[in-house]
């Protein structure tokens, strides 16, 4: 299999339509997974355990008796954590407790906040944890106990008191890496059911599984399905698309280190992006040489060739401001600005889940281990969403207690409104605190 490595030139006409079709993705709604996803929820709020029993020994082939089969015990997460070679152990804590410091930062800027008129009334927004959220942890090819940490860690330090995570395990093989990330992270109870079956345990709650407030977590096309269909009963985090990554570069970094970033997510999965921005023909043909000399030595290698010869691109630009303004368009989940004084460039990124600058910060740095989060915004989601973080397991409530003062002011205003509105007994119970009559109305 040889990749293709498609080039284009900003200067060029058509550009624009070449790159919104490439950036172009939808994520496909199945008619066929749409109706098995509302079937299986609908049993699921009905028939609760029996059902997440039935569903998950026939996909995940395990043959449970009964729901207590698919909890892990504390000591067995404990085990798998005790268990890992001392390097891997190690590394995972560490990388937990940089995103623990990182996403400690964001609980600091998170706090609410009260002021009081001059009237004595008192105005402001608490800020409280949720009560219990769910994580989707997938099983299968895309198992990553990175994903445990980012997920769990920011919901620990937003204070919520119970963290259910699911992770199927068909055939009944559990990831040892992910049971130790689970133990890292502080997640209350891990149970092995997955697909839309855990979505729907989750959301509406069974004899043995608790129902959460929030269900966070990636997941194939029957999970994404199934989390569009219960939010409104739970909240959902976003619906992930595939891994994108966006390298502007001004030609000062060698170009292997390049090749390899734009590998970096192109390995994820065969529907990943990579497009690499550059002002530099030259440095353009290096990279593309690099590629071809790297590529026979990558282990996935054939994910990568797929995905970059389906989304991949090389890109000459006219200079690195129009590369800014063509990222800004491009709005990619990871941004890396490989070049000499990148701050004067980041400067103006206003799109991007996740801006790397400088050419030592490669992305998959903050994969692992910087502390940002890895749960970004893709599909040029980025235009108007955030990383995942603390406040996504937070919530407001607005603060009103309005002085007898205060009442007398905003009673008028009110009552004026809701007249207006055809809404009596709103302008009379605004009516009655005030100190003589109120408004005459016919
Ligand atoms: N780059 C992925 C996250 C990840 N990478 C997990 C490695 N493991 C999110 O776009
Ligand atoms: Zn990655």
């Amino acid at each position: 299999m040889s990749i293709r490595i498609r080039t284009l030139d900003s200067t060029q006409d058509g550009f624009q339509q070449q790159l919104h079709a490439l950036l172009a993705f939808e994520a496909e709604t199945d008619d066929a997974i749409e109706s098995s996803v509302a079937a299986i929820l609908r049993d699921v709020k009905a028939r609760g355990d029996a059902a997440v029993l039935e569903y998950t020994n026939r996909f995940d082939r395990v043959g449970a008796t009964g729901m207590a089969a698919f909890e892990v015990p504390q000591e067995e997460l404990q085990a798998a954590l005790d268990g890992l070679p001392q390097a891997q152990r190690g590394a995972l804590q560490t990388a937990a407790e940089r995103i623990r410091v990182f996403h400690e930062r964001q609980k600091h800027e998170l706090n609410g906040f009260t002021y009081t008129e001059p009237d004595g009334t008192v105005l402001g927004q608490r800020v409280t944890p949720l009560d219990r959220v769910g994580i989707y942890v997938p099983g299968g090819k895309a198992t990553y106990p990175s994903s445990v940490l980012m997920n769990a860690i920011p919901a620990k330090v937003a204070g919520v008191k119970d963290i259910v995570m699911v992770v199927p395990t068909p055939d009944g093989v559990k990831n040892r890496i992910v049971l130790a990330a689970a133990a890292i992270a502080g997640v209350t109870r891990v149970i092995t059911i997955g697909g839309a079956q855990a979505v729907g345990a989750l959301a509406y709650g069974t004899e043995t599984i608790p129902a959460v407030d929030k269900i966070v977590g990636p997941g194939n096309a029957y999970v994404a399905a199934a989390k569009r269909r219960v939010f409104g009963t739970v909240g959902i985090d976003m619906i992930a698309g595939p891994s994108e990554i966006l390298v502007l570069c001004d030609g000062t970094t060698d170009p292997d280190w390049v090749a390899m970033d734009l590998f970096s997510q192109a390995e994820h999965d065969e529907l990943a992006q990579a497009i690499l921005l550059c002002p530099d023909a030259d440095y353009i043909a290096q990279v593309e040489a690099s590629i071809h000399k790297l590529l026979p030595t990558m282990t996935r290698r054939e994910t990568i060739v797929t995905s970059f010869s389906d989304r991949g691109a090389l890109i000459k630009v006219r200079d690195m401001a129009e590369a800014c303004a063509i990222a800004n368009d491009i709005a990619a989940e990871h941004l890396e600005i490989s070049a000499e004084n990148p701050r004067q460039w980041a400067d103006r990124i206003r799109h991007a889940g996740a801006i790397f600058l400088g050419r030592f910060s490669s992305e998959s740095l903050g994969d692992y281990c910087c502390g940002p989060n890895h749960v970004l915004p893709t599909s040029r989601t980025a235009r108007f969403s955030s990383p995942l973080g603390v406040y996504d397991f937070q919530k407001r409530s607005s603060i009103i207690e309005v002085s007898e003062a205060g009442a007398q002011t905003l009673g008028k205003i009110a009552a004026e409104i809701a007249y207006g509105e055809g809404l009596q007994a709103h302008a009379r119970s605004a009516e009655l605190r005030l100190r003589g009559a109120g408004i005459e109305r016919p």
